[in-house]
């Protein structure tokens, strides 16, 4: 069986996914497409050369139609949690980018809707659980080698500011929220508090008016280990992801990506690769993959549920307060209910 899939958003990331699934997943096709504004939909279908697709005027239409197994939203996330919704109520499973939804009450909402109807239908787009480089570490952590993980220290430095109007609570809610989920899923543990500090202003920004920059992250998780998140939106150099966890045993590091070695100039030099979807191609491609097959094979989408989205607009809420007004929060998050449990 082909799982039609409908795509809700084919901007810069929604046609990067339907470049995606035309060539690189198994077990699916492009079957319908929406986006809020039309020429981005014959761009999509014009630069990706794509047959038989039906085109909708509403997100409800593409959903609701039988041309449509199941959905993947790329739009802009303060409408995502419409589209989620439907997409709950007609029973159709769904990948949405990160973050979930604009605000915790509305990721709740998704939450009550995927309990009142007992099944999950959500994936959430946090594509660095598929990346081979954190499932490396993972293994490692879970096996037991380094002993009990005491600390993690992580790096997510990004060489310019995506738009022009980015802000420093836009750095918790588009690029530290990746942090947010690959931590407590490091850990499979959930997040007693976060503290935001911000360093010496990096003279590389060019928005300081809006935008402070760089910023450390400091969590303490439930059982007190700590994680620390340098986050630079300036770094210029390179697209630079790090993560280091410090055991009782010995310390394990992220692998970094498999470029060359180059011997040059009396240098031994790796080039550093200066974007995300260059970096997370394969986490990218394993969410899609996962999501397919998992739908296909038992009308359930894979991993990160609707719940870890919740997760992280919960302690992005606490991040922003520690911006706005300083100090350690507390981040509540409440009982899962049954459906999320060892998830
Ligand atoms: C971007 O939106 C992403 O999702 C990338 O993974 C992240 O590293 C970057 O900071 C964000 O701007």
């Amino acid at each position: 069986m082909v799982l039609k899939l409908g795509f809700i958003g084919v901007g810069s990331m929604g046609s990067d996914h339907v470049e995606r699934v035309k060539n690189n997943i198994q077990g699916a096709e492009i079957s319908g497409l929406y986006d809020i504004k039309s020429e981005a939909v014959e761009n999509v279908i014009k630069k990706f050369d794509l047959e038989n697709v039906t085109t909708f005027d509403s997100s409800d239409e593409l959903i609701e139609s039988n041309k449509v197994d199941a959905v993947i939203v790329a739009s802009q996330f303060d409408t995502h949690t419409e589209d989620l919704l439907k997409c709950i109520e007609v029973g159709k499973n769904v990948l949405v980018e990160k973050p979930m939804t604009a605000t915790t009450e509305d990721s709740q909402k998704i939450i009550e809707a995927e309990v009142k109807a007992g099944k999950r239908y959500v994936q959430v787009g946090f594509m660095r659980r598929y990346d081979p480089g954190y499932q490396k570490l993972k293994e490692v952590i879970d096996s037991g080698l380094v002993g009990q993980p005491l600390m993690a220290h992580m790096q997510h430095h990004i060489p310019i500011p995506p738009t022009t109007y980015y802000d420093t609570e836009m750095v918790v809610n588009d690029a530290f929220i990746h942090e947010i989920d690959i931590a407590h899923y490091l850990f499979d543990q959930d997040y007693k508090s976060i503290e935001m500090k911000f360093a010496r202003p990096t003279s590389k920004n060019k928005n300081e008016e809006i935008l402070r920059d760089p910023q450390l992250a400091i969590f303490q998780l439930e059982d007190d280990a700590l994680v620390t998140v340098e986050l630079n939106m300036n770094s210029k150099f390179a697209y630079d992801i790090q993560c280091r966890v410090t055991g009782e045993k010995g310390i394990v590091k992220m692998p970094e990506i498999r470029t060359p070695e180059l011997r040059l100039d009396n240098k031994i030099q790796y080039p550093i690769l200066d974007h995300w979807n260059n970096r997370f191609i394969e986490g990218f491609n394993g969410e899609f993959q996962a999501f397919v097959d998992s739908v296909t094979k038992n009308n359930l989408p894979a991993t990160p549920t609707a719940f870890d989205g919740l997760i992280a607009n919960i302690t992005s809420d606490a991040a922003i307060k520690s911006q706005k007004e300083g100090g350690v929060q507390e981040i509540n998050i409440p009982e899962r209910p049954k459906l999320y449990k060892n998830l």
